[in-house]
């Protein structure tokens, strides 16, 4: 049984939207971040931030991945250092640490860890993740210069394609653990 769309109803709808959808729109929907002191935000990107860690003359360093952030979640270093990230999962919940721009992408089972080798960003902030977690805020940020929320200074086309994720919200109010 095959059944017929019906085309004058959606002919008028879309007469309808031609019509509305005509002019006006001029799209300013500047998020107006008016959110200091709320350190939420790590490189553009929605983030449970656990702190802040000065690493400047480090060569390695431990953080912990746990459900669902980093610990501390930011590293303050310097240009171009070289950094091993020892990774530890505290959880038995399988995390992954992924810095896009440096080609790491690591799962880390629970109760795990892993060594990654980054480089911190000449000025800025550049962001590392979890892949499986990333839109639950467990996100983190490897820092050189400026506030940590800054959006990245390099490569990431951010005009006009908002992510548009519509994940909204839903998961508050998981405090403590640890
Ligand atoms: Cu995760």
């Amino acid at each position: 049984m095959r059944r017929i769309r019906a085309v004058a109803p959606l002919a008028a709808l879309a007469l309808a939207v031609a019509a509305c959808g005509n002019g006006s729109s001029n799209g300013k929907s500047s998020v107006g971040a008016n959110d200091a002191g709320n350190s939420s935000t790590i490189a553009g990107l929605h983030a449970n931030n656990h702190g802040t860690m000065d690493v400047t003359g480090k060569s390695t360093v431990q953080i912990k991945a746990n459900s669902y952030y980093f610990e501390p979640s930011v590293l303050k270093g310097t240009p171009g250092q070289q950094l091993t990230l020892h990774v530890v999962n505290a959880g038995g919940t399988e995390h992954n640490l992924t810095v896009d721009t440096e080609n790491v992408n690591d799962n880390i089972a629970g109760n795990m860890s892993i060594d990654a080798k980054v480089t911190m960003p000449a000025s800025g902030v550049l962001s590392f993740w979890c892949a499986f977690h990333k839109n639950l805020g467990m996100v983190g940020g490897l820092l050189t210069s400026g506030p940590v929320s800054q959006a990245p200074a390099g490569g990431v086309p951010t005009s006009s394609s908002s992510p548009s994720g519509g994940n909204g919200g839903g998961y508050g109010g998981y405090g403590g653990g640890g």
